[in-house]
């Protein structure tokens, strides 16, 4: 069974995603992720410039090969946009795989070692009073484990807030230039322990607990934070500090007990080694669709399940419900499983995406669907042309640049 052809598919029903769709010489057809969030059209070129023209041909069944060949034989390795493009291929190759074997993913990984996948959803507000409205949604809908974060007092904007009302997803790429946001550390730390503790208050202890802080902080700042957090026994704490400095984690780590998580921004195995072999992370957040797809990311997996460490995959809505179905069906087989990132997509994306899996009690479900479990309409695709979209970038009051 030979590739016969492999598209690129841009579409913006809600936001951008950009699909690798791969055709075999039988007819099956596979999908793949390949959004980088606002550097979309670079994936998108890689891909039709200098990935596409050679894979026309090539057995779709040699997934290693195929890997190794686009990693190795590239020359110039690693980063977003090459392990992006990478993964849409590699996740596109597993989907025509289980179509073929007539099996979702997840039995061609070995089968299941749960009945299901614990995720997280986003709840936020504009006030703590908002916020606690938005756990007490998530609470009701049956999730266990709800990440929780709200507007700072004292600053214009804050990350990681639904734009308007309970219930709708979170969406950082927002304007056309990047929208530029103020950030003031001070204000951060004095106010986030009282909004977890507002939150440990009113629901108790009986379901998991997190908060993102998105590469604000120093290395002693986040262990301030994080020993501020202790009593309310948090699930992690999120990208506390820039992830490039992996040493500053052990500053973190010597002191506080709040587990850490790290990796939606990293793009390979060499990435997580340190922070993985020097247990300097609880959890490991690498996507599907960013490091290198289900073939790259499980041995990540595996390597972190000789030290302990768990997974918690990256699962925000600017990645595609295709990067998302992948993620499940890894999910359901890897025995070092933490939690899953869920925070659904915006409308019309399931006009665009026809997926499978289900949630039922706070638990997702992958279902028994051939492949990923993922098609796409490609007319209904076409209705939504791309629309570019920067994320923000964030400054401190005198005007210095920050990581956002
Ligand atoms: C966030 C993301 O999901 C998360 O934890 O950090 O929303 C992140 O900001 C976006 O994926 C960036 O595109
Ligand atoms: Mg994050």
């Amino acid at each position: 069974m030979r590739i016969s052809s492999a598209e690129v598919i841009v579409t913006c029903p809600g936001r951008n995603y950009v699909t690798l769709k791969i055709t075999t010489s039988d007819g099956i057809t596979g999908l793949g992720d390949a959004t980088l969030n606002g550097r979309e059209l670079a994936v998108a070129a890689y891909l039709n410039e200098h990935v596409c023209p050679l894979l026309v041909g090539r057995e779709a069944g040699a997934i290693n090969d195929t890997w190794q060949y686009l990693y190795r034989g590239g020359y110039w390795r690693r980063g977003p946009v090459t392990m992006t493009a990478i993964a849409a291929v590699d996740c596109a190759l597993w989907d025509i795989l289980g179509k073929s074997a007539g099996m979702p993913v997840h039995r061609l990984l070995g089968g299941a070692a749960r009945d299901g996948v614990l995720i997280y959803g986003h709840a936020s507000g504009q006030t703590v009073d908002e916020l606690l409205d938005d756990v007490a949604s998530y609470l009701d809908r049956g999730y266990r484990a709800v990440r929780v974060q709200a507007a700072i007092p004292g600053l214009d904007s804050t990350y990681g807030l639904h734009h308007s009302g309970t219930g709708a997803t979170y969406e950082p790429a927002d304007a056309r230039l990047p929208t530029e946001n103020v950030w003031h550390t001070p204000a951060y730390l004095d106010f986030v322990p009282d909004m977890v503790k507002a939150v440990r208050d009113r629901f108790g202890y009986g379901f998991h607990l997190l908060h993102d802080v998105h590469h604000r902080l120093s290395p002693l700042e986040a262990a301030q934070l994080g020993k501020a957090l202790e009593p309310y026994r948090m699930f992690w704490i999120e990208d506390p500090t820039p992830a490039e400095d992996q040493e500053a984690f052990r500053t973190i780590r010597q002191h506080t007990t709040t587990p850490i998580a790290v990796g939606e921004v990293f793009n390979s195995i060499w990435d997580c080694q340190h922070l993985i072999t020097n247990r300097l992370i609880d959890y490991i957040r690498a996507s599907v669709s960013h490091a290198g797809g289900i073939t790259h990311l499980r041995k990540i997996f595996e390597l972190a399940e000789l030290y302990g460490v768990r997974t918690g995959s990256h699962g925000a809505g600017d990645l595609s419900p295709v990067s998302f179905a992948a993620a499940l069906q890894l999910d359901m087989t890897v025995p070092n499983f933490g939690i899953q990132e869920y925070m659904g997509h915006l409308e019309p994306a399931s006009e665009v995406f026809r997926t499978r899996y289900e949630f039922r009690d706070g638990y997702m479900h992958p279902g028994d669907a051939p492949g990923l479990g993922v098609e796409i309409d490609e007319q209904a695709a076409a209705k939504y042309p791309y629309d570019p979209k920067y994320l923000p970038v964030n400054r401190l009051r005198d005007g210095t640049m920050h990581d956002w």
